[in-house]
């Protein structure tokens, strides 16, 4: 009989992160997995990072255990900065301008973050986690792509970007590598696809979790945290009313508009990575 707790993409958010472990660990788990995007865009992206590597919790049976942490984009992000390669499907080497926190992780953090595998199976009672989803043809559950598959274009590959596809990878996956339980793509609420349980609730302002079960009827429960609220338990919200943060279609003309006024705004700039760290303790939501 085991119980899992399972969190969402964290982006910073260590008091969410914390909040979270405790409303998990108090309803007794024996195994406690991370889907990886700890760091970015929310206020204490290395606390989140460090307690995700060092912190230990208590399970059941009394055993104090580390948590185990599956790679996000944006760890991987950093890693390819690190170790000098470029990004999935591009040319250039990543540098550290484009990626503001680069400077404030250690060689300690970034190699851990490079030590963090691509997925984490549960074949006993058929699940498994990844950060982003898997294309139809993927046959490889650990391949790197399957950090950022998001949206499918109408031949089923995984396209860079946002809006210009309403097929979003857990609509079609056919379940052959178990239930996936992931993040990467935000949702409202913890959302039950056919073969997908997706938790990620970043866009929408929140840290999502969930406790999966093989010991009584209740296999599967919900939780979410509204960044600066507590935990509760909630119920999954079925595929059919899913509220997906990038789930509307754009036309190339718009898109064409949106990068035009992006980038004159930004000066060329992705935003989502600050030119300056957001990392500071003044700025911390959780000062330790
Ligand atoms: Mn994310």
């Amino acid at each position: 009989m085991t119980r899992i707790g399972i969190i969402g993409d964290v982006h910073g958010h260590s008091k969410e992160l914390i909040d979270m472990i405790g409303a998990l660990e108090s309803k007794g788990i024996d195994r406690l997995i991370l889907l990886g995007d700890l760091v970015d865009r929310g206020p204490a992206s290395r606390d989140a990072l460090r307690i995700a590597a060092y912190w230990q919790f208590r399970a059941r049976n009394g055993e104090k255990l580390y948590y185990e942490i599956v790679k996000g984009n944006h760890e991987d992000g950093y890693v390819r900065v690190f170790q000098g390669k470029p990004k999935p499907g591009r040319k250039d080497k990543s540098s550290p301008s484009e990626l503001g926190l680069y400077k404030s992780f250690t060689k300690q953090d970034l190699n851990f973050m490079a030590s963090l595998p691509v997925a984490i199976e549960i074949p006993e009672m058929g699940y498994a986690c990844l950060h982003g989803g898997i294309e139809p043809r993927t046959t490889d559950l650990y391949d790197p792509w399957n950090l950022r598959t998001r949206y499918l274009n109408k031949d089923g590959h995984s396209i860079a970007g946002i809006g210009s596809s309403k097929t979003w990878w857990g609509q079609v996956y056919d379940g052959r590598f178990g239930t996936i339980v992931c993040g990467h793509e935000s949702h409202k609420q913890p959302t039950r696809y056919e073969n997908v349980i997706a938790i990620d609730g970043e866009g929408f302002r929140r840290v999502h979790g969930m406790i999966l079960s093989d010991e009584d009827e209740t296999k599967e429960r919900a939780f979410t945290c509204l960044y600066g609220g507590t935990t509760k338990e909630v119920s999954f919200v079925d595929a059919s009313e899913a509220d997906r943060y990038n789930s509307w279609e754009a036309t190339e003309a718009w898109l064409e508009s949106y990068r035009a006024k992006k980038a004159k705004r930004t000066g060329g700039r992705d935003l989502r990575y600050a030119s300056k760290p957001r990392w500071s303790s003044s700025q911390s939501s959780f000062d330790w």
